[in-house]
């Protein structure tokens, strides 16, 4: 399904002039391999869905809610209604093993939600492995006879301002708030030679979130296939990455450049106060207690 189009801009549509000369300094916006990050003051959003809206495109969401974590549901689904593709066909995929417990919630015309039951555990590397493992055997399943670009996101979260179609990309990924600052060296990657999430000290670009991953269908597939691959490969030698797919997902992004990078306000924590480049929260982790929802 995935259709690569032309940015075909509809004739009379006015916006502002593009300035070669004057835009945001206080931030990089464009990676060394020239994929653009994506701040706000960078894009026009209204020029960049009446490019995106004619394709018709649409968007699949991965939300995983096992456990306890069904709690986040609403308020993640109801926000996402109100910032999120707005205007775009949506669907939802909801994994979990309460499906009872999803709530009903409104969904605007062209969005729909399935819920997809799937094996409970409290324990986080199941619910790890079992994400990529499930993301690539949905993938193959149904969502690539349905939507054009997923994104694949953390339950625990919720929508605060306007994320849309500036975010689409070929693979597409989202800089960590909490090191955006640091050197790479600092960085949380997996560091023993014996895991294959493992990354050198002198190497790396930026830290990646794994509370979101996105782009075309069939090029999130292989990312899932590989990070499951390696974090299988890895149990078999008793080997857990220092932060499970994230370190899996950062060693991948590593090798295969994401096409588009998504600023920290796509990827924000309720506990992080703002910082002066951040004009605007998008999506943040909110404040949960680990131990309590992290129980059975
Ligand atoms: C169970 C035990 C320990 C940790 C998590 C869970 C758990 C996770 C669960 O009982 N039920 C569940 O649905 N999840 C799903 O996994 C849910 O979608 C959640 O948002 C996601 C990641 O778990 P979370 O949000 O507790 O982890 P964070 O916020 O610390 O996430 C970052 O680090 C993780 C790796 O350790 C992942 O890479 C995650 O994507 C990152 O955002
Ligand atoms: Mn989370």
């Amino acid at each position: 399904r995935s259709r690569i189009r032309n940015m075909v801009s509809p004739e009379k549509l006015l916006y502002k002039q593009p300035s070669v000369l004057v835009g945001r300094t206080d931030v990089v916006s464009v990676t060394p391999w020239l994929a653009p990050i994506i701040w706000e003051g960078t894009f026009d959003p209204v020029l960049v869905d009446n490019i995106y809206k004619p394709m018709n495109l649409t968007i699949a969401t991965t939300v995983f809610a096992i456990g306890k974590y069904v709690r986040f549901l609403q308020d993640f689904l109801d926000t996402a209604e109100k910032h999120f593709m707005v205007g775009f066909n949506m669907r939802y995929y909801v994994f979990t093993d309460r499906p009872h417990d999803v709530p009903s919630v409104n969904l605007s015309q062209g969005r729909h939600l399935s819920v997809i039951q799937v094996p409970g555990s409290n324990r986080w590397q199941e619910i790890s492995a079992q994400r990529m493992e499930i993301i690539q055997t949905t993938i193959e399943r149904q969502i690539r006879g349905e939507a054009d670009y997923i994104f694949c996101l953390d339950v625990d979260s919720k929508f605060h301002a306007h994320w849309g179609s500036e975010s689409l990309g070929r693979l597409v990924a989202v800089i960590h708030p909490g090191y955006y600052e640091q050197t790479r060296d600092r960085f949380p990657y997996e560091r023993r030679p014996a895991s294959t999430a493992y990354i050198p000290m002198d190497e790396g670009d930026y830290y990646y979130g794994g509370a979101m991953i996105g782009g075309f269908v069939e090029d999130v597939y292989t990312l899932a296939k590989v990070c499951r691959t390696q974090f299988e490969e890895d149990a078999g030698n008793s080997i857990e990455a220092a932060w499970q797919e994230e370190s899996h997902l950062n060693r991948y992004l590593l090798y295969n450049k994401p096409s588009k990078v998504l600023s920290p306000e796509y990827l924000w924590q309720d506990f992080k106060a703002k910082t002066k480049e951040v004009k605007v929260i998008r999506f943040s982790g909110v404040i949960k207690n680990y131990a309590e929802v992290r129980s059975n």
